[in-house]
């Protein structure tokens, strides 16, 4: 049988009960624990020297391979082009885009060298996976090591339309070294089409669809096929995992602080593609606006820090702690704080527990290429009580949880308003939308994701 190998950029660092904050870990260890195989990528240190070698580690069924970064790597491929330069493009964010030429020469130096770290261990039948947008050069790097073996690429961030990934300088010669993946798979749909769009308008390319069939894509003298795998979660182990941390200490604390109040809960990175500021608004915009709720419902915000190196991420720091200080100012009472925004990172059984408790999930993203907050919140709830999901509609999950309230993450009172609606909502109509959600996240899991994207990698 083949080996799995899977490339990204950071191996998650595996503590019980899975992988801390980050949506690709996340999916990533669901799909290779019961495949077993490879995983290929970072250690997350940043070192002096360049490192003597690959670290190799067995866990069970998935042995993890990882490798240190020198200072200059990680600056320059890490923290400059992929997250200064391709974040925010691929997020709709131009303006925050940072561009520097030494960063994306170090971009493209990294990935040749993770590729030749890689080669040796490769077998002939090995099928092999890369992961999200650090690594867009990554297949062309293995090719030139003469490596043969299948090699698809998934992007877990959005595409962006043609006319937004314009504004990326060198976009051709990324997009030509995709167009060395056999198989591209998007989050959704639009990912798709904007991909397409962009090879048959930007690139000179053709662009063959076929009913429900992978796109077949001729652009830059290279052929490959395309399509949309929605990733997923497990949400019958997350449903377990939530009702087994009903008793822990964590929950009961917020259980009794809350004294009775409602509960709205949000978990994101600290990321300014998550919409927490406009999430913020429309939260005091319901107490503001509606009397009855305030005193009476509270607002958990969960952000763990995440590249506090880039100058975006500390602006978007410093805005949220301003809104959630002047907004408490404002309305916190002697026995009620409305919001409380804890920046820091939480095991993944207590916030399970935690979206049990919540009577609402607000997942408020301004892009977001799936949001598996989303589908982990719906999964978390109690069948007989469920709580009701908020959910943007550029979220890709939006185009599953249809039964969510969806809203715009940009109108603050739309938002609000859902709120109230999510807060009075009855139970048989709260237990119709969680059913038709649930049914949803059963037919489409983690293990259906990595299953249909695996079988167009190995198809002929
Ligand atoms: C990218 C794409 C796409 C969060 N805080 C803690 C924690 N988390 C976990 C969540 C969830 C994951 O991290 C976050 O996943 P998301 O999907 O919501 O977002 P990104 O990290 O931006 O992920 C995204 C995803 O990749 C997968 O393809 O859906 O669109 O941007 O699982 O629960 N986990 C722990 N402590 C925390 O404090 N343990």
């Amino acid at each position: 049988m083949s080996r799995l190998i899977i490339v990204s950029n950071r191996v998650a660092p595996i503590s019980e009960g899975g992988p801390a904050a980050g949506g690709l870990a996340v999916g990533v260890y669901d799909a290779l624990r019961e495949t077993g195989g490879m995983w290929f990528g970072w250690s997350g240190d940043v070192l002096s020297s360049v490192p003597e070698g690959i670290k190799l580690e067995e866990h069970g069924p998935v042995t993890f391979a990882t490798i240190g970064l020198v200072r200059r790597d990680y600056d320059q491929y890490y923290r400059g082009f992929s997250n200064a330069t391709l974040w925010p493009a691929f997020h709709y964010r131009p303006d925050l885009i940072e561009f520097d030429r030494h960063e994306y020469d170090g971009y493209c130096r990294v990935n040749r060298w993770l590729a030749a770290q890689l080669a040796p261990l490769l077998r002939p039948d090995d099928v092999i996976w890369v992961h999200d947008y650090h690594l867009i050069p990554f297949a062309q790097a293995l090719r030139a090591q003469g490596v043969k073996n299948r090699i698809g690429f998934f992007l877990h961030i959005p595409f962006p339309a043609p006319q937004i990934l314009l504004s990326v300088p060198r976009h051709q010669q990324l997009m030509e070294a995709l167009c060395s993946f056999d198989l591209l798979g998007f989050q959704t749909e639009p990912d798709l089409r904007a991909f397409c769009d962009y090879i048959a308008t930007e690139a000179g390319g053709a662009v063959r669809r076929d009913g429900t069939k992978p796109a077949e894509i001729r652009a830059f003298g290279q052929t490959l096929r395309a399509a949309a795998y929605p990733i997923g979660v497990y949400p019958d182990e997350i449903a377990a995992l939530a009702k087994d941390g009903a008793s822990g200490r964590d929950v009961q604390i917020v259980k009794a602080t809350l004294h009775e109040r409602k509960l709205v809960m949000s978990v994101d990175r600290l990321d300014y593609s998550k919409g927490l500021v406009e999430r913020f608004r429309a939260f005091e915009r319901l107490i503001e606006h509606d009397s009855h709720q305030r005193n009476n419902v509270s607002f958990l915000q969960i952000a763990p820090p995440t590249r506090s190196d880039v100058d975006a991420y500390r602006d978007i720091r410093l805005q949220l702690e301003a809104e959630s200080g002047r907004i408490n100012g404002r309305y916190a009472e002697l026995d009620w704080t409305p919001i409380r925004y804890i920046h820091r990172q939480y095991e993944r059984p207590v916030l399970a527990a935690l979206f049990r408790e919540a009577h609402v999930g607000l997942v408020t993203p301004l892009r977001d290429g799936m949001n598996l907050v989303a589908k982990e919140y719906v999964s978390a709830q109690d069948p007989d009580d469920p709580g009701v999901l908020v959910l943007s509609q550029f979220a890709g999950a939006a185009r599953e949880l249809t039964a969510a309230l969806i809203v715009n993450p940009l109108d603050i009172d739309g938002m609000a308003d859902a709120l109230a609606a999510a807060l009075t909502m009855p139970l048989a109509e709260r237990r119709a939308r969680y059913d038709e959600m649930m049914q949803q996240l059963r037919d489409n899991n983690v293990s259906v994701w990595r299953d249909n994207f695996l079988r167009d990698l190995k198809a002929p």
